[in-house]
């Protein structure tokens, strides 16, 4: 048997364990394993039943993803059958009882649901996620799950991928019983039961008494599709997973699982499922820091304390308070400290009044933010965030006082979007403890931490701001030194692009739209209202004197700012709102657009949706690729991962620089060119791009080969 896979008898009981670390997938090896420990245990008349278990951090987590590339690649020529083995399970005269802690994740869900019994502990988690790598459950979770929980638990697991908690998974049938104590131990005894009442074992593909019928389902599948159509735009994956389910209700067995099996092979073999593959790895490899091992030192982050109750500010505060990290909130004036404070307090009420958490978890985030006017108790803090508003004179004059009073170990962070990082290192005498730590707004719901490495910040802060980014729930990119870093460096052509659009013929609302439709979660112009037009306004102004003499730039959204358009907070920007934040087209704008594109000789034209489209993705793409290669970027992963966690990028597409390479760099790399040759010095190709268009290669693999 393979090691993979062990069992041992204790009385009557067989304990069949997999150990395949860290989180147990079925790689090649387990379900053999697994199916060959259940055909032993039948030769054996001692044993009356067996316990499956995985060991180390979790159950079976699902099955091993970088299996599913092998396979649509070619390089592995079957497929994975595991149908064969949950029957021959669940066909086990002898009962099986899964013993679940940690996470039964697809694959291991499947196989939990085809034993007769599941128990798990109270932390354990159970779901259908395959939608977020944009499959569906391929071994027979979309039939046995609505048997075991219902028709409809059944299409909200699979269909949106979500965990559900042991005690919900007592509740609706998967689970059995919650265990307190060992695991193990609560497993025997719950399996000692069932031997001693001689019960036979159920086979959870016969219990067809939750399917429902046609009339009960039709409203909980419309309900489903419609609601996928809406989180789930552009996403193929959650609207198969209910077909699947649908057609456990419609079929028998056995033709339900050859149904699920054609609509998993079809998802599988998509560009959707293979650029959610590529984010689900890129997500991970993206903490994968050269230099930094887990040997590297960390500090110990105790106290926090953010600088400025902004927007910004306030945000941040309230990701530490959710991470129960104490934070002191520190404002210039008490009007605006109250301001700051009512703020987080009406977000905190918001998320309890949806169900989010209860008032008591309310009550204790609140209470771990202390407010303060001064600098007291900044000498204790282990971390300080600066996010006053962005000029660089007040960050400097900050991180000055910073450097007087806080301890010699504590990182000194900025908020800044755009600003150097050497400079306003350059204010301390402590360069190597200054970082900067660039949350998205909101900063208590955006998942993005770019975390900017200046000249002199030594690997120990780099190392603790990852591991704080995973603490508080960010997916934390570290990134070099430049104006704008990657996010706001490459979203400046994109926005540049959007604006140009206009004065040459297109219309706000299309722009938008175009770009929506692409799956983008809202187009530029709505981004920038939403953002608040003067922010970058205010950045242009402080970078005014960089431009170059003669190079195109916006011309309207200055214009914008100066009518005291900034955007939603104001009421009207590129779109004019009502009072529930509705945008409507503003005829004043487009007048203002025409008017400002005739005055600067612009020829107006009719635009195409792919025109917007290819000019301001590739805009992003150009930049994204002269990032990479001054390895501003560390991996062109780094830089989808940025664009879908912070910008609404959408994953289903794997991240701009994923998308360049399913287009084809060639492709692109031609299109670029033609703008260069129309548009001028702002769209010279990046020297990576022609050479790797030119090589015939992709970002992809140039992140393999570097
Ligand atoms: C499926 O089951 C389809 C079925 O219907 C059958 C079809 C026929 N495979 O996330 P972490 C790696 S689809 C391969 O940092 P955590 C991960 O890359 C699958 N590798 O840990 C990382 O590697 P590295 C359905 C996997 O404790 C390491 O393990 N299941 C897999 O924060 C640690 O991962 C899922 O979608 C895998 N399945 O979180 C579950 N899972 O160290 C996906 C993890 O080299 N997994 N790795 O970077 C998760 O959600 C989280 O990993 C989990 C642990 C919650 C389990």
């Amino acid at each position: 048997m393979s090691e993979l896979v062990t069992w041992a008898k204790d009385g009557a009981i067989a304990v069949i364990t997999v150990n395949n670390p860290p989180v147990n997938a079925l790689s090649p090896g387990v379900p053999e394993g697994i199916g060959a420990a259940v055909a032993a245990i039948q030769t054996d008349d001692e044993i009356k039943g067996a316990i499956l278990i995985g060991s180390g951090a979790t159950f079976i987590a699902g099955a091993d993803i970088k299996e599913f590339g092998k396979i649509t690649s070619g390089q592995r020529r079957e497929g994975i059958n595991f149908l064969e083995l949950l029957l021959a399970i669940e066909d086990s005269p002898k009962p099986i009882v899964a013993a679940i802690h940690g996470t039964a994740f697809g694959g291991g869900l499947e196989t939990a649901m085809a034993c007769h019994y599941r128990v798990g502990v109270a932390s354990a988690q159970v779901g259908q996620p395959e939608v977020n790598l944009g499959i569906i459950p391929g071994a027979a979770g979309t039939q046995r799950l609505p048997r075991l929980a219902g028709v409809e638990k059944a299409v909200e697991m699979c269909a949106f991928g979500a965990p559900v908690r042991a005690k919900d998974a007592l509740a609706c049938g998967i689970l059995d019983r919650i265990v307190d104590g060992d695991l193990l131990e609560g497993a025997k005894s719950f399996l000692r039961e069932v031997i001693a009442s001689g019960a036979a074992a159920p086979k959870t593909r016969q219990r067809n008494e939750k399917l429902g019928n046609a009339e009960t389902n039709a409203p909980v599948f419309a309900a489903a599709r419609s609601l996928a159509r809406k989180t789930k735009r552009g996403m193929t994956a959650p609207l198969a997973a209910i077909d699947a389910v649908e057609a456990a209700t419609q079929l028998s067995f056995d033709d339900g699982c050859r149904r699920e099996a054609e609509i998993f092979r079809e998802c599988l073999f998509s560009n959707q499922s293979k650029s959610l593959i590529h984010v689900f790895f890129g997500e991970r490899e993206v903490a994968k820091i050269p230099g930094i091992t887990k040997e590297t030192k960390t500090y110990d982050i105790k106290l926090a304390a953010v600088v400025g109750a902004g927007t910004m500010g306030g945000g941040i505060a309230m990701n530490y308070a959710n991470a129960g990290i104490p934070v002191l909130l520190k404002e210039t004036d008490q009007a605006a400290l109250d301001r700051g404070l009512a703020t987080i307090t009406r977000n905190y009420a918001n998320s309890v009044k949806k169900g989010r958490f209860s008032q008591e978890v309310m009550n204790e985030r609140l209470a771990l933010i202390t407010p303060t006017l001064d600098y007291s108790g900044f000498d204790n803090a282990d971390i300080v965030v600066e996010a006053v508003f962005e000029g660089m004179a007040l960050k400097k004059e900050i991180f000055s006082a910073l450097d007087r009073i806080c301890k010699p170990t504590a990182i000194l962070a900025s908020n800044t979007s755009t600003l150097d990082i050497d400079e306003i290192a350059s204010a301390t005498s402590r360069p190597e403890m200054v970082i900067g730590h660039h949350f998205f707004s909101p900063a208590n719901v955006m998942r993005l931490l770019e975390i900017v490495r200046g000249r002199a910040t030594n690997l120990e802060v780099i190392a603790t701001s990852m591991a704080l980014a995973r603490r508080l729930k960010k997916v934390g990119v570290l990134v070099g030194n430049c104006r704008g870093f990657v996010g706001n460096r490459m979203v400046a052509p994109y926005t540049r692009e959007a604006q140009f659009l206009l004065e040459e013929g297109a219309k706000p609302h299309e722009v938008d739209a175009a770009l929506y439709e692409f799956g983008m979660a809202m187009g530029p112009l709505a981004m920038g209202d939403l953002a608040g037009l003067d922010v970058s306004w205010r950045i242009r102004q402080e970078f005014k004197h960089l431009e170059k003499p003669g190079i195109r730039q916006p011309l309207v959204a200055d214009r914008l700012c100066e009518m005291g358009r900034y955007g939603q907070k104001t009421g009207a920007g590129w779109y004019r709102y009502d009072e529930n934040r509705r945008a409507a087209p503003d005829a004043e704008v487009e007048a203002l657009i025409e008017e400002t594109a005739a005055a600067a000789g612009i020829e107006r034209r009719a635009i195409t949706p792919e025109e917007i489209v290819e000019r301001t993705i590739y805009a992003l793409v150009n930049e994204g690729a002269m990032i990479l290669e001054e390895g501003i970027a560390l991996r062109a992963v780094d830089i989808d991962i940025i664009y879908i966690n912070g910008y609404g990028f959408p994953a289903w597409r794997g991240g701009p620089m994923w998308y360049a390479d399913a287009v084809g760099l060639q492709k692109v790399y031609e299109r670029i060119s033609e703008f260069h040759a129309r548009f001028g010095e702002l769209w010279t190709p990046a020297p990576l791009l022609k050479q790797l268009a030119e090589a015939g290669k992709t970002f992809a693999q140039h992140d393999k080969e570097r």
